[in-house]
């Protein structure tokens, strides 16, 4: 095989190759076929880049906000002209069906454009004084420069969420996508870059977390870390981030609940669980790994189920009948086969899959046939974390059992309930421990002008996406103009 492309670091508005340094490579999924070749950054090149990032900060922090917006505008451009050509990119990378692997950069577009259309509101708050003529207000400052660690699950769009709204609050970025998506990460910085973004406002170093993460993460330079990946990982970053008094934004892990209640729609009940547990081959933190169905519809619900999942076409994600690709790379194939074998041993009862695809076109791939398991609640397979297309399916009696079972696991990020009882799906709005719930939709599919984030060990709090996305990316200052030309002294001169 003729040797792939090899791709730089970008630093200071200029590609770099430093000498010396060695390469890793990124392949199709599907195929084995090599994509690129990328520097293994160092901490000398991570350096560089926060040194660019840092001296680019003062005039892109006095560039107007809706000037910024223009240039996030340009951005979006770029994207939408190229759609077709980075959702293939997507897909040979990461392994996503073509009609997904074009949806991640729809969401990047729909993200850079909300985004920029935040320059223009970037709000702050005037709230009244206690005191005579006096003003009260808050505005809203960037913090400096902020790191940008991302997953390879959603390797243009996840991105786009951190850098947009870091960029739009007048930061400048220094970004690290995830090793195996690193084409996909360095076509993000190429639309930056040819959309106008000024030279240093964003930087893009690839490489390992260990060395280019950890250079982020301990730099005191650096004032914010956005970081989106498994929940080792994020903890590891959290407490690092906690010796420098950084604000640190995680966003984790899932084990979300479709529940099916006997009074739902079924066909749709079918259709949701179908997409949310095996689009993305399941490899989405939103995706549907519980299906926790009422006794009185579990056996036709089940059997309806196992029917539709085994007439999914499994194949090569560039190909358009295809329904389901691959699982992104060889560590998650092997991580996803030990919990399918995990669910063998504590019992559970395979309903369909449980095995790779290895025969003909599936040889030089990461397939593994769709996977539905019949297990309790609480084994292993039920309430930790598997990111691949492996559902387990939990029997309940009623809607409480349903709602306990939903929320007795250590994550909350996506939800969702199929009724057609009004009452009971506004119960499950309250009672739900999530930061999304769906109601007679799947768990996955957010949209970018609503907040995005979970509850427990899904993060820290905070929420992505939405107007509340510049929260995590800007300092408040609050301001008090005096006007009436004596000293006032607050909590002491009590105005009349
Ligand atoms: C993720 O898996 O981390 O809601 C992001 C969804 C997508 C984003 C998922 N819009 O499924």
């Amino acid at each position: 095989m003729s040797s792939p492309p090899s791709y730089g670091l970008f630093i200071d508005g200029k590609w770099v190759e430093p000498p010396g340094r060695s390469r890793f490579s990124t392949q199709n999924p599907a195929t084995g076929e090599p994509l690129g070749s990328f520097v293994s950054g160092t901490p000398e090149d991570v350096d560089r880049a926060i040194t660019a990032a840092a001296r680019a900060f003062p005039s892109w922090r006095s560039t107007p906000a809706p000037h910024r917006g223009e240039i996030l505008l340009r951005v979006a451009e770029v994207f939408r002209r190229r759609k077709d050509e980075y959702g293939a990119i997507v897909t040979r990378e990461m392994g996503k069906v073509i009609a997904e692997g074009r949806g991640d950069v729809q969401e990047s577009i729909d993200f850079v454009e909300y985004m920029a259309g935040e320059g223009r509101r970037l709000a702050g708050e005037t709230v009244p004084s206690e005191l005579h003529q006096k003003f009260c207000l808050t505005v809203r400052q960037p913090k400096g420069v902020v790191a940008c660690i991302t997953p390879w699950n959603f390797p243009t769009a996840i991105p786009n969420w951190k850098i947009a709204a870091a960029l739009i609050c007048g930061n400048t970025v220094v970004f690290k996508p995830a090793s195996n998506t690193a084409l996909c990460g360095t076509k993000v910085v190429e639309a930056y870059e040819e959309a106008g973004l000024p030279k240093g406002v964003l930087n893009l170093v690839t490489g390992s977390g260990g060395v280019v993460g950890n250079a982020l993460v301990d730099d005191p330079r650096v004032r914010a870390i956005s970081f989106t990946g498994g929940v080792e990982t994020g903890r590891e970053v959290y407490v690092r981030g906690a010796r420098g008094l950084k604000m640190v934004h995680l966003e984790l892990g899932g084990k979300n609940p479709q529940i099916v209640l006997d009074d739902a729609d079924l066909n749709l009940a079918l259709e949701g669980v179908t997409f949310g547990a095996f689009g993305t081959s399941g490899q989405r933190c939103t995706a549907t790994s519980r299906l926790i169905v009422h006794e009185k519809v579990y056996d036709e619900f089940l059997a309806r189920l196992v029917k539709r999942v085994e007439g999914l076409k499994v194949g090569d994600p560039i190909d358009p009948t295809v329904d389901m690709g691959p699982v992104a790379s060889a560590d998650q194939e092997k991580k996803v086969l030990e919990y399918i074998e995990i669910g063998r041993h504590e019992g559970a009862k395979l309903a369909t899959g449980g095995h790779r695809l290895t025969e003909g076109a599936y040889a030089k791939g990461h397939f593994i046939a769709p996977t539905i398991f019949e297990t309790r609640h609480g084994t292993r397979i039920s309430v930790e974390e598997i990111f691949g297309p492996v559902l387990s399916v939990l029997k309940v009696k009623d809607y409480a059992e349903a709602v306990k079972v939903a929320n007795d696991v250590p994550y909350g990020l996506s939800s969702s309930i199929y009724t057609r009882d009004v009452n009971r799906a506004f119960q499950a709005v309250e009672e739900l421990e999530a930061g999304i719930t769906y109601i007679n939709a799947p768990t996955i599919g957010a949209e970018v002008q609503l907040p995005f984030g979970g509850v427990k060990n899904t993060g820290n709090g905070g929420r992505e996406a939405g107007s509340v996305a510049i929260e995590e990316f800007t300092e408040i200052k609050t301001v008090f103009i005096d006007f009436s030309a004596r000293l006032q002294k607050a909590q002491i001169d009590l105005a009349e």
